[in-house]
């Protein structure tokens, strides 16, 4: 049975840190703060901040030791999408509902919005109240392997690369863990550092977390052709306009579907062996499989 989250309080709680942290007037500097409150205050789901607070929550941190490491983790995402969006990327010109950052600002502006994201994101976590320089310290390096060259940039470089290139599926994991699941990982690890859990705790998180971004993918690739499908009819997605080899184009829709179904089997018995409840945890990971299934 679904557990019942309070979505809205959750989030709530979550917008309202991000917003007091986005600087509002600063002379010469206005549109740069400007540009970084328009790409973080849109219509994101926010699930990497959720995953933080929510594990750290499993293990009794409270909220005002994990809000900022998860802020951290939202702003590094945020950077992502404007530097995604950007023509020499993507070349989107609509992102949670509405114009991309570069679309409602100039592009140099967009580009140093994500920078100052990106750079604001470790000053967070180096500033984070009630934390241990130790603590701080393991943050910084997750998050620096989650979002570097090993992990969401050498990702993004990978699935550039892959344009018109037949990936078979073991590659195509490994694509997509670089490019969002490290950063979904980390937020989950984030809330296991805050927590200090043990060695084996820690691993059984870090699984989870793994197999999380892979269905966060997985469900991604679904609803880029589901979606298009109850919009124009037809299965015309943007991963196959831009010759991309998905899940998908893979395994059918029915087979990434049974993948996931079976991953989150798997993640459910790794439940079962963590030393406390993971019903709010459960919820989420429901909440991301039922958008596609
Ligand atoms: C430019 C360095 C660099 C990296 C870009 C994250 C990323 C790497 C690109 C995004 C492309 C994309 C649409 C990937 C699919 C999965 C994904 C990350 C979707 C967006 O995340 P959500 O669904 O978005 O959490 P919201 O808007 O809800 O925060």
């Amino acid at each position: 049975m679904l557990i019942q989250i309070d979505w809205k309080e959750y989030t709530a709680t979550i917008n309202s840190f991000l917003t007091s942290l986005l600087r509002t007037k600063e002379q010469e500097q206005d549109i740069l703060y400007e540009a970084a409150r328009y790409a973080v205050l849109g219509d994101g789901k926010r699930i990497r901040p959720l995953l933080c607070v929510l594990v750290a929550n499993m293990f009794s941190v409270p909220l005002e030791q994990s809000l900022q490491p998860a802020a951290a983790i939202e702003f590094i995402h945020c950077y992502s999408l404007i530097h995604d969006d950007l023509p020499a990327m993507d070349n989107d010109d609509f992102r949670r509902g509405k114009p991309t950052v570069h679309r409602a600002f100039p592009e140099s502006i967009a580009i140093l919005a994500g920078d100052y994201l990106l750079t604001y994101a470790f000053e967070l976590l180096s500033t984070a109240p009630h934390l241990t320089d130790n603590v701080k310290i393991q943050l910084v390096k997750l998050l620096a392997e989650s979002s570097g060259g090993e992990g969401m940039v050498g990702g993004q470089v990978r699935d550039m690369n892959s344009t018109n290139s037949l990936l078979t599926l073991n590659e195509l994991q490994g694509l997509h863990h670089r490019k969002t699941g490290k950063l979904i990982n980390a937020a989950i690890l984030f809330g296991a550092i805050l927590g200090r859990v043990d060695k084996g705790t820690y691993q059984t998180l870090d699984r989870i977390g793994h197999q999380l971004g892979l269905i966060f993918q997985i469900a991604d690739d679904i609803i880029d052709v589901t979606q298009s499908e109850a919009k124009h009819g037809k299965q015309e997605s943007s991963d196959v306009a831009n010759n991309k080899v998905t899940y998908v184009s893979l395994l059918g829709i029915q087979g990434a579907r049974d993948e996931i179904r079976n991953i989150q089997h798997s993640i459910k018995e790794d439940f079962r062996t963590l030393p406390c409840r993971s019903d709010e945890l459960s919820s989420v990971l429901d909440w991301i499989t039922s958008r596609c299934l």
